[in-house]
């Protein structure tokens, strides 16, 4: 990462998962002060906009410093990401394969934003994590970092990672524990019934129904089988694969000409 605040990162890195990713030798974070690469004697960071406008910007020449200084640390070739509003949105695909890089350098931007050259000379990615505006790039880095991190190998059971929402474009099934009556509110039935078949689908018919509900979108890319596809119809869901038989017309009986 590549920061004016280095010290936003401690809390998350140093909890739960990532904590112990990085314990185990999966994950290897590095926090780099962009302003230790500025040379002048005040550190200076950032630079009004050419052409005027409101706020600053970041300056090229420590954050190019920066990025030079780090590619070069290491012998993998790093792929570089910068953290903007106005990048693709995060989603759990891309998740997935920014998990498969040997290693990333994400670049952390504030003020009104970084000349745009560092972007087209440095960046191989813009990436946000949503449609609204954060002061800076660090909380959408430490997002990135948490869900690249979870599917990293040995990080997480492959069991937790398989049924979850967004894996496979379903939401997940609801959850309970015990007790199983609480306040007047019992579990399902059915998931005390021990009926291993029913319990599947009782859950499946939860993600459905869930999905369908909430993130009727995410339908258009889940795989659904023809069941899922009876079950999601009986919900009202227009099914884009199922065309009603158009009434039968018999055939128009010509009359030959008098
Ligand atoms: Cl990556 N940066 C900022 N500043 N705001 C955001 C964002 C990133 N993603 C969503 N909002």
């Amino acid at each position: 990462m590549l920061t004016l605040f280095t010290a936003m990162f401690d809390g998350p890195l140093n909890e739960s998962i990532l904590k112990r990713a990085q314990a185990a030798g999966r994950l290897d974070a590095h926090i780099h002060d962009i302003r230790t690469y500025a040379s002048d004697k005040h550190h200076t960071c950032d630079d009004a906009p050419f052409g005027g406008g409101a706020g600053m910007l970041m300056k090229i020449a420590p954050l190019a410093a920066a990025i030079e200084d780090i590619s070069s640390a290491d012998a993998a070739p790093a792929h570089v990401v910068f953290l903007t509003p106005d990048g693709t949105t995060l989603t759990q695909a891309i998740a997935q394969e920014l998990s498969t890089k040997p290693r990333l350098i994400l670049i952390c931007g504030h003020y009104e934003g970084i000349d745009e050259r560092i972007r087209q000379h440095y960046v191989h990615q813009e990436l946000s994590i949503g449609d609204y505006v954060l002061t800076g790039g660090e909380l959408a880095a430490m997002v990135v970092i948490d869900a690249v991190t979870r599917l990293l190998d040995g990080v997480i059971s492959a069991d937790s990672l398989a049924e979850e929402s967004h894996s496979d474009s379903l939401l997940e099934y609801p959850h309970y524990t015990r007790p199983a009556v609480w306040n007047d509110a019992a579990v399902p039935d059915v998931l005390r019934s021990g009926n291993h078949a029913a319990i599947a689908l009782w859950r499946r018919q939860q993600r459905l129904t869930r999905t369908y509900e909430r993130r009727p979108d995410m339908l258009a890319t889940a795989q659904l089988d023809k069941h899922d596809r009876a079950f999601l119809r009986g919900l009202g869901w227009h099914d884009p694969l199922w065309c009603e038989q158009p009434p039968r017309r018999s055939k128009p009986v010509r009359t030959p000409d008098a």
